[in-house]
């Protein structure tokens, strides 16, 4: 459970940080289940239904960005998100129905890990209400130096920053945004980070010779419906259950409006969308 201060700092701040949620054992068999996932990978070859590669390395390269949708894939991470301690802390932010949302791991190897650049998660995928949280395991030290989360505080009340350029939605913040009261959120491995949707966050490059392997689950209360957002509204609840309460059939609405976002493609991911967009910039 969080701690009647923990709880208040989340609401005030829009995230919290709680230090060794997992213990070092627990750590180490996530890692070895990513390692298990990911051997083999190869930029040339690998599975791109699974898994996302570093794009600036040779063909033979095996180092991996991300691995979509472990809890759904994996039985070791599956049991994590469905755990009654990790549960308990949810239902304390969205209430007693709960929908797991999606599952990731951002690798950010050593030495390459790409950046993500400011955003905020609700607008990827518009909801009724705002009752939804983004959980950040950190599997590694996390450090300035390797790319730990940077938020930016008591944003999460406020509206959406624009996220979108000519129309369409870019994946990161478009309007300019003063970082200068930015939080870099470091950790040891096992720390656990409670992020409101719409607390605006980034990551830096990995230049440094540690990973920065970090494991992010989404929950929305179950009245929090997705509303319609074109293309990418078929693979808004692909992975979607209800881990906790019951299914509430009445969409709760809690904003009188909300930007749809208008994506130019299906896009395979938050990546993609901001190296394409950095590549239109720079014309
Ligand atoms: O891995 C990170 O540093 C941030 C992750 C993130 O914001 C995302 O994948 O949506």
């Amino acid at each position: 459970m969080l701690t009647p201060q923990q709880l208040e700092h989340y609401r005030r701040e829009g995230y919290v940080v709680y230090p060794a949620f997992l213990s070092p054992d627990e750590v180490s068999a996530l890692r070895v289940g990513m390692g298990a996932i990911t051997a083999g990978s190869t930029l040339a070859s690998h599975d791109k239904t699974r898994l996302e590669m570093e794009p600036n390395q040779a063909p033979d390269g095996n180092l991996v960005r991300r691995l979509y949708e472990p809890c759904t894939y994996y039985e070791r991470f599956r049991a994590l998100s469905d755990s009654g301690r990790l549960l308990d802390c949810v239902e304390q932010l969205v209430g007693p129905d709960i929908i797991f949302h999606y599952s990731k791991i951002n690798m950010k190897p050593a030495g390459i890990g790409s950046p993500v650049e400011w955003h905020q998660d609700l607008s990827y995928y518009p909801l009724t209400n705002r009752d939804s949280v983004s959980i950040l395991f950190y599997l590694d030290d996390a450090t300035i130096a390797n790319g730990c989360l940077q938020v930016l505080p008591r944003r999460h009340e406020g509206p959406l920053l624009c996220h979108s350029s000519e129309g369409f939605f870019r994946g990161k913040i478009t309007e300019t945004v003063d970082t200068k009261h930015a939080v870099p959120l470091e950790g040891r491995a096992g720390t656990v980070i409670f992020m409101h949707c719409m607390t605006p966050h980034a990551s830096v490059t990995n230049t440094s010779p540690q990973p920065r392997r970090t494991l992010i689950l989404s929950y929305r209360a179950a009245d929090a419906y997705l509303l319609y957002y074109g293309v990418m509204s078929s693979t808004g609840d692909n992975h979607t259950r209800l881990v906790r309460g019951k299914p509430l059939a009445n969409a709760r609405f809690t904003m009188r409006e909300f930007p749809v976002p208008r994506y130019e493609s299906k896009s395979a991911s938050l990546y993609d969308l901001q190296e394409r967009s950095r590549a239109a910039e720079q014309k």
